[in-house]
């Protein structure tokens, strides 16, 4: 079994402070959380940022400040949200692209929300791998339900996205595909040759779906932004998730990577924040 990559994703774009008093909104707290997720065994950061009211954000200043707060206290591999908010503009939803973070998430495809509806059309899509391109940022592939597989493949044969990439399962979305090992297993059966994986099961989903990927040889994504409890009724802190995943993950013999063997492992180049200059004239 490979060393196992954990991913945080520690704020998201639903939930509001009233929820949880553990959210980071702010560029230091986001930072904060950065050094205890990374000492609790965590190697990615997906990144989505709040002004400090707690409102949505994707202006490039507030990213710029959160990755250069996130470099200052962890080596973590980052990877900025492209999914931002329901309601965002795709050219705002790429716009922090610039900062040239290492990773960017990219959904696979429209999916209902809850109630709504998270657009993700082929022009949408094409706009986000072209800005990558030009960054030279690494995807994500984020993966709703199964037909997104099968439009990342349409994109790759256009051209526009190489395969193999690392891709996140995003189960039990209300109107994607339910949190369940029938499913992961399928969607794992039907991956592009070469992707490596992970699963970020939502809500109540989201331990068994650690559970199951741990056993997979699989990677596993928790954080806030997918569940806030630690168990029914109790709240959860992001470090309080990642380091449950570390010992259940020890118990079955496979270590956490680190951030450095993350990156070995899915081949990135570390990269310094050079958003604010900060960052960079550190010695
Ligand atoms: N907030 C969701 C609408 C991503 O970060 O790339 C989209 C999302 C996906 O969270
Ligand atoms: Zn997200």
């Amino acid at each position: 079994m490979q060393p196992l990559i954990i991913t945080v994703a520690p704020t998201g774009a639903e939930l509001t402070v009233d929820q949880t008093p553990h959210l980071p909104i702010t560029p230091q707290q986001l930072g904060a959380v950065a050094a205890k997720v990374q000492e609790a065994g965590a190697s990615i950061i997906h990144v989505h940022c709040r002004n400090d009211d707690g409102t949505n954000t994707h202006s490039v200043e507030r990213f710029a400040a959160a990755y250069d707060a996130i470099r200052a206290s962890s080596d973590l591999i980052v990877q900025f949200s492209t999914g931002g908010a329901i309601g965002m503009t795709p050219k705002e939803r790429a716009a922090p692209l610039q900062l040239r973070p290492e990773m960017g998430s990219l959904t696979c495809g429209t999916v209902n929300f809850g109630d709504d509806v998270f657009e993700n059309s082929f022009p949408i899509m094409r706009g986000i791998l072209t800005e990558m391109k030009r960054y030279d940022v690494r995807p994500e592939l984020e993966i709703f339900d199964k037909g997104h597989l099968s439009n990342a493949r349409r994109l790759e044969r256009e051209g526009i996205l190489e395969l193999p990439q690392h891709v996140d399962f995003v189960l039990g979305v209300p109107g994607g595909l339910d949190a369940t090992v029938q499913n992961l297993a399928d969607l794992v059966d039907n991956l592009p040759t070469g992707c490596t994986w992970s699963v970020a099961g939502i809500g109540r989903a989201q331990l068994p779906m650690a559970l199951a990927a741990v056993a997979m040889d699989g990677h596993v994504r928790v954080g806030l932004e997918d569940n806030i409890y630690y168990s029914r009724g109790r709240l959860a802190s992001n470090e309080e998730l990642v380091a449950r995943v570390r010992r259940i993950a020890a118990e079955a013999g496979r270590e956490v990577c680190t951030p450095s063997q993350a990156r070995a492992l899915l081949g990135l180049i570390h990269r310094e924040a050079v958003a604010t200059g900060e960052a960079a004239s550190r010695p």
